[in-house]
């Protein structure tokens, strides 16, 4: 999901979040009798077209690019930059102080970070991410928003440009036989118990960064593809990345998510699957394989052996 903030906080400021999805676009996951088959009537102008998100990105299939080059991360080291973690019904969303951005990475400009938020299925034994790669689904995935600065933070006009925002995509596998670890996220993940109701939010404390929650991802390697929103709207306006490495997370704090946030008020109706279905391909690329210095070393004393065994033969 991204920016399901665009349509509510535009149509819903003056009705409570309950009756604000009823009245202005009544979505859902994978219920049987409101799935997200049904985005493409409810939001026609978008979620039918043909560059929609998530995609199952098809590693062999990735072209070379050498342009994506690394990214800067300003502010990924603050650990004031999250302010306040809400459960918007939808999804657990954290919202990011200004003065966190990204350039580099073959991006047109620098885009502001506006928010992270995730997405899973229920628990670490049914995975949830919305992208897959060669068919494989991961337990989690963290959506990290981003607007071009030129914006200025104004999400009306980053969806209605073709590359307005750029989303980076972070895959959450499970990391096994420990608990409560990384600290990162056992620290996060204290506070969802606060917000176990949907439209409820909590204040965050200093003392964690993105960069802690990005433990282990090397951002040098990604996958890029132009697509769209995952959440209806579905507006085409997104700018992929999608890192190769995955943050791990062990198995307490990922089961925390699908069973502690809850869709509405109703403390029965718990929030679980909350991705959507695979989309049609698109083009896929990434950096060209680092040239191998060991193996053609490797050729090439293999090429000597060869040849002194044929010498030894003549
Ligand atoms: C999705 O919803 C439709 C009803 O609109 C239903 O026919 C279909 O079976 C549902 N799909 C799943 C996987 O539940
Ligand atoms: C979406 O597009 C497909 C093919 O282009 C079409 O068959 C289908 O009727 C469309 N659905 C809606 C709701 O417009
Ligand atoms: C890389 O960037 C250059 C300069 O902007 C552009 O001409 C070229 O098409 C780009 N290459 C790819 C593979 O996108
Ligand atoms: C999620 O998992 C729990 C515990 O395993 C189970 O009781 C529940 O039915 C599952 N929910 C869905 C929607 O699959
Ligand atoms: C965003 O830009 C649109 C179009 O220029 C404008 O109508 C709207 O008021 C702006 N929104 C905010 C929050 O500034
Ligand atoms: C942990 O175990 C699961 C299930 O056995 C496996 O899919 C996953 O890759 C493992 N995680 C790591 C980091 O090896
Ligand atoms: C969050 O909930 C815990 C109890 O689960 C409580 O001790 C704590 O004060 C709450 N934090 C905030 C910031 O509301
Ligand atoms: C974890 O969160 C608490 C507030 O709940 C904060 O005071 C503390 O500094 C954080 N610890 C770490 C290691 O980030
Ligand atoms: C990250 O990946 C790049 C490219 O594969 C590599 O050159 C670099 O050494 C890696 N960095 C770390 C810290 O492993
Ligand atoms: C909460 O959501 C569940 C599942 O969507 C629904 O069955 C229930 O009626 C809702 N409860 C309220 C109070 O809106
Ligand atoms: C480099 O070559 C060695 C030996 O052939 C091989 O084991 C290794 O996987 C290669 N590394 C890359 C990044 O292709
Ligand atoms: C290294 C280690 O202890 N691995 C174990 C982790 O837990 C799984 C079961 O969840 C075992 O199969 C591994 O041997
Ligand atoms: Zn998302």
């Amino acid at each position: 999901m991204i920016l399901f903030a665009v349509v509510s906080v535009v149509l819903c400021i003056f009705v409570p979040y309950s009756h604000c999805d009823s009245t202005t676009i009544a979505w859902c996951y994978h219920k049987p009798s409101c799935n997200d088959s049904q985005w493409a009537a409810i939001a026609p102008l978008y979620c039918n077209k043909t560059r929609q998100s998530p995609i199952d990105i098809v590693s062999a299939s990735a072209t070379a690019n050498a342009n994506l080059t690394e990214f800067t991360f300003e502010g990924f080291s603050s650990t004031t930059s999250m302010l306040l973690m809400q459960n918007t019904g939808k999804t657990v969303k954290v919202t990011l102080n200004p003065g966190v951005r990204i350039s580099g990475g073959d991006l047109s400009e620098t885009y502001d970070s506006l928010q992270l938020h995730l997405h899973w299925g229920n628990g670490s034994s049914v995975p949830g991410s919305e992208h897959t790669v060669d068919g494989k689904r991961y337990p989690m995935e963290l959506h990290i928003v981003n607007s071009k600065s030129s914006f200025n933070r104004n999400t009306t006009l980053a969806v209605g440009d073709s590359k307005g925002l750029a989303a980076l995509g972070f895959f959450i596998e499970e990391l096994n036989n420990t608990t409560g670890q990384p600290a990162s996220w056992k620290n996060l993940t204290n506070y969802l118990s606060n917000i176990s109701l949907a439209g409820q939010s909590v204040s965050l404390q200093a003392g964690i960064s993105l960069d802690d929650l990005l433990v282990g991802v090397n951002r040098s390697n990604y996958y890029r593809y132009l697509g769209s929103l995952t959440t209806p709207s579905c507006n085409e306006a997104v700018v992929w990345t999608v890192f190769k490495d995955t943050v791990k997370v062990s198995k307490d704090l990922i089961n925390l998510f699908s069973s502690t946030l809850h869709v509405n008020d109703s403390s029965s109706s718990l929030m679980v699957n909350t991705f959507r279905s695979i989309q049609p391909a698109q083009l896929v690329s990434t950096q060209p394989k680092a040239s191998n210095k060991s193996s053609t070393k490797m050729g090439f004393s293999l090429v000597l052996v060869v040849l002194g065994l044929v010498l030894r033969w003549i």
